[in-house]
């Protein structure tokens, strides 16, 4: 096998990364949600190339995708590297690609110069991080960490699915609930490599960074409920409109988290039923995510926006509903783990800046099984969740020499 030159390494990986973007459920945009048809082509491409790097490669009971390279003897422990193949809607190319097909790439290049790992890897890309299908994320990861619990597999989607039906309709089997894919003991570590989604290394003119934490998340489901009515014959005075409620609530959350940074609160998503032009909404729901790199911070700022909800209803003679869907404690990355990697980044660029996380990460669920330390690569303007997102070539290929390198020292590490 010919030697696999870092450029040559870094020109495929940027064309599986483009690739793999056209794998979608959108025609003209990178959509990939939980079990999806495309979704299922994207592990079949993938699992192709993890193949192709000398991986065993497997599916776990969640559509979890797994490439394994064994270690050399027995007894020896296991290294994972991964993160998430779903994206969100209109998604860009490389928030959770870039993890999977990054450590692909770093192992065609130890095997095209004939080095051999004296401990186990596991390439993961976890089938659903982003939340979008179920309003939950990491149902991947968490049914990899044996965390998949009976409320997770009864979330219902828009249409009415449950997780279980999904899976069973979308894999052809039953899930079955299990332990975690690996002993405790059993593991290394996780690496996972990941867009910065943010400005901070872009204006440190860096490539790459570490990551120290990643900040606590919770989301809910706000259902406000009013009256129909005829948009033309009801007196204004007379209405209790919940899509206006629902809107009213949207602007109190965002100027609550306005007052208070580095709180931030979102309502990506509201729907209104009946939802004709000529029709006062009865219903209209929003979804919320809360974020906080301060747990306590967090739920207090929760307290008030579900305050906030009842003080609008009551305004309108609406009622309202709060349910949380989602509620993720802050995880701090293994110090030790993240030390190491830090001193590839160094190796690479002379300097190694440690950044909060404000999104959320696999990284979060699979510190629950062994230390994790994260990788971040810049990204042009910091975009991301956004089909404009983009990772330099320049910074594929250091960050494919930091992986390089930071496989290399796991090595000597893995041997104590
Ligand atoms: O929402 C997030 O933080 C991540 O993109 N799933
Ligand atoms: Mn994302
Ligand atoms: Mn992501």
């Amino acid at each position: 096998m010919p030697r696999l030159t870092l450029a040559k390494a870094t020109a495929r990986l940027a064309r599986r990364i483009e690739g793999l973007a056209r794998v979608s459920d959108e025609p003209g945009a990178t959509t990939r949600t939980f079990l999806s048809p495309a979704m299922r082509r994207a592990n079949a491409l993938v699992g192709g190339w993890m193949r192709s790097a000398g991986m065993s490669v497997t599916e776990d009971g969640a559509g979890n995708l797994i490439g394994r390279l064994g270690a050399p003897r027995r007894g020896a422990r296991t290294l994972l590297i991964g993160s998430h193949l779903d994206t969100v809607r209109d998604a860009g190319r490389f928030d959770g690609v870039l993890g999977v097909l990054l450590p692909i790439a770093a192992l065609e290049i130890l095997k095209s110069r004939g080095v051999g790992l004296p401990y186990g890897v596991e390439v993961l890309g976890f089938s659903e991080e982003e939340g979008v299908r179920f309003s939950s994320a990491y149902l991947g990861s968490k049914a990899y960490a044996g965390l998949l619990g009976r409320s997770d597999l009864a979330l219902r989607d828009p249409d009415g699915v449950s997780v279980a039906e999904a899976i069973s309709r979308g894999l052809g089997r039953p899930f079955r609930r299990a332990g975690p894919a690996h002993p405790a003991g059993n593991l290394l570590g996780y690496l996972e490599v990941h867009i910065e989604q943010g400005p901070v290394l872009e204006s440190r003119g860096l490539a790459a960074g570490v990551v120290s934490a990643i900040a606590g998340q919770t989301r809910a489901r706000v259902v406000f409920r009013g009256r129909a009515g005829h948009a033309g014959t009801t007196p204004m005075r007379m209405r209790r409109d919940a899509l206006a409620g629902a809107a009213q609530f949207a602007l109190v959350a965002e100027a609550l988290a306005r007052k208070s940074p580095p709180l931030v609160a979102t309502v990506g998503r509201i729907s209104a039923f009946p939802g004709a032009a000529n029709v006062i909404a009865a219903r209209a729901e929003v979804s919320l995510d809360v974020r906080h790199p301060d747990d306590g911070a967090r739920r207090a700022a929760l307290g008030r926006l579900r305050a906030a909800a009842r003080a609008v209803a009551a305004s309108r003679g609406l009622a309202a509903s709060f349910e949380v869907t989602q509620d993720n404690a802050a995880v701090a990355c293994s110090g030790e783990l993240t030390g190491l990697l830090a001193r590839s980044v160094r190796s690479v660029q002379g300097s190694c800046p440690a950044l909060a996380s404000g999104a959320g990460h696999d990284a979060v669920v699979v510190s629950r099984l062994a230390p994790v330390a994260m990788l971040f690569v810049r990204c042009r303007g910091g975009l991301s969740h956004h089909p404009d997102e983009f990772v330099h070539r320049r910074d594929l290929a250091a960050a494919l020499r930091i992986v390089v390198d930071f496989l290399g020292r796991m090595a000597v590490r893995s041997e104590r």
